[in-house]
C-alpha cells in the first residue's frame, strides 16, 4: 500500500462500540472489570488507552516498523529510548542536534553515569575514531537542526553495527514521508510529534519506532514504568495530522525549495543551509536517502543586530520556537533552540549570532517571500 494509504487507514479503524470514522478520544483513567482479573485488555489509561494505541500503530506501519511508543514529548520519547543505556556505556551524540537533546545529555544523563562524546557523523573516518569498547549507541539527527547536516544512515548503521553499537535517528525534520531510517539499517527512530507529523502546532508529542523485540519491550516498560505517555487527546489530534502528512510535506518542500533559492540569490544574504541546493556539501546524499528535502531553511546574516532586524521586521512568518507547522515560523537558534549549547561548539557549527532559521510554512510562497524580502531589505 502507498504511504498516503497507510497514513489514512494504519490503526484508524471504525470503532468497535458505535462504528465512529473517527477514532474516538478515550477520556478515561481506568476500565471497569467484568471480574477479578477479567477485562478488555484495557487495565489503567497509563498502561493502555485505546486513542494512543491508534496513533501507536499509525506512524509505526508509517516509519515501516513493528512496534510504536507515544510520549509526551519529543524529549521524553529520547529520553526513555537512553534508558536502554547503563551507567557505565557510553554514547556518540552527533555534533549538531536540537539544543535540548544535547542538553539532556550533558546536564542530566551525565549525572547518571552515562557517558557521551559529539562526533560529526557526517564524516564516517571521524565517526569511528570516537567509537570506543564501551559504546552502546550512536544517536544521529539528519537533517540537522538547524544547520541542516546530512548524516549517511547506511554508512553509520554498518559502522556501529560492527562495533556491537545500536543507531538511533531523530527523524523529526524529515518526517517518514521524505525518510525511513529503519530501512538503512537504523535501529530505532525517535520524533517529536510536536512538528510535522502532528502539524498544526496545537500538540507536543514524542514517538519511538522500533524493530527489535526485545527492546521494544524495554521501551513499553519504560513508557509505562516513567509515565511520560501521550494523552487521548494529543494522541487524537497527532492521528488527525498524519492524514495529511504526505499533502502537508509535499507543500513545505515546495515552498522550502523557492524560499532556499530566493534566499541564495539575495544579496543580504551570506549562506543558506538547505540541502536541497546543489552548494550543499550532501546534496547528493539527501538526494539518495531523501525523497524530499522539506521545510527548513536557515541563512546567515552576518551578525546579531542584522538576525534581529529581520526576526523584528517580519510580519507574516511568526517569530517563535518550534516547527513544523502549517503557519511559517522564524527563530534565532543562538538564543533560543541552541542556547544550551556552548558559544565554542554553535560558532564551529554555524550556528552564529547571524542565523536565523524559517521553518517554511504552506502558505503561498509568493506571500512568505515578500514577507522574508521586506524584512532583509
Ligand atoms: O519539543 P519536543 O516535542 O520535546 O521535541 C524535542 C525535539 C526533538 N528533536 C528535534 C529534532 C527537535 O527539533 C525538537 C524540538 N525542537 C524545537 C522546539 C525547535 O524549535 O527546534
Amino acid at each position: 500500500m502507498g504511504f498516503s494509504t497507510i497514513a489514512i487507514h494504519a490503526g484508524n479503524e471504525p470503532d468497535i462500540a458505535t462504528g465512529a470514522v473517527s477514532v474516538p478520544i478515550y477520556q478515561t483513567s481506568t476500565y471497569a472489570q467484568e471480574a477479578l482479573g477479567k477485562h478488555k485488555g484495557f487495565e489503567y489509561a497509563r498502561t493502555q488507552n485505546p486513542t494512543r494505541s491508534a496513533l501507536e500503530t499509525n506512524i509505526a506501519a508509517l516509519e515501516n516498523a513493528k512496534f510504536g511508543f507515544a510520549f509526551a514529548s519529543g524529549m521524553s520519547a529520547i529520553d526513555a529510548v537512553l534508558k536502554l543505556v547503563r551507567a557505565g556505556e557510553h554514547v556518540i551524540l552527533g555534533d549538531n542536534t536540537y539544543g535540548g537533546t544535547f542538553r539532556l545529555f550533558s546536564k542530566i544523563l551525565s549525572n547518571y553515569g552515562v557517558e557521551f562524546d559529539l562526533a560529526d557523523t557526517t564524516d564516517i573516518p571521524n565517526l569511528e575514531r570516537a567509537f570506543k569498547p564501551n559504546t552502546k549507541m550512536v544517536f544521529v539527527e539528519t537533517p540537522t537542526n538547524p544547520v541542516m547536516s546530512v548524516t549517511d544512515l547506511k554508512a553509520v548503521s554498518d559502522l556501529a553495527h560492527a562495533n556491537g553499537a545500536t543507531v538511533v535517528c531523530d527523524n523529526t525534520f524529515m518526517s517518514p514521508y521524505f525518510q525511513q531510517p529503519l530501512n538503512f539499517g537504523v535501529d530505532i527512530v525517535v520524533h517529536s510529534t510536536t512538528k510535522y507529523l502532528n502539524g498544526h502546532s496545537d500538540s507536543v508529542g514524542g514517538f519511538v519506532a522500533l524493530n527489535d523485540e526485545k527492546d521494544a519491550e524495554w521501551i513499553g516498560f519504560v513508557q509505562n514504568g516513567i509515565g511520560a505517555i501521550l494523552s487521548p487527546f494529543d494522541s487524537f489530534l497527532v492521528l488527525r495530522g498524519t492524514k495529511t502528512l504526505a499533502v502537508r510535506m509535499d507543500a513545505h518542500d515546495k515552498n522550502g525549495r523557492v524560499v532556499a533559492n530566493f534566499l541564495a540569490e539575495h544579496p543580504k544574504v551570506l549562506k543558506v543551509y538547505y540541502p536541497g541546493l546543489v552548494s550543499h556539501p550532501q546534496h547528493e546524499l539527501a538526494k539518495r536517502q531523501q525523497s524530499g528535502f522539506g521545510g527548513m531553511v536557515a541563512f546567515e546574516t552576518g551578525s546579531l543586530s542584522n538576525a534581529k532586524s529581520v526576526l523584528e521586521t517580519v510580519k507574516l512568518c511568526i517569530l517563535g520556537e518550534s516547527l513544523g507547522g502549517v503557519e511559517s515560523l522564524i527563530s534565532h537558534p543562538a538564543t533560543m533552540t541552541h542556547a544550551s549549547v556552548p558559544q565554542e561548539t554553535r560558532e564551529k557549527l554555524g550556528i552564529t549570532d547571524g542565523l536565523v532559521r524559517i521553518s517554511v510554512g504552506i502558505e503561498d510562497v509568493e506571500d512568505i517571500i515578500a514577507d522574508i524580502d521586506q524584512a532583509l531589505k
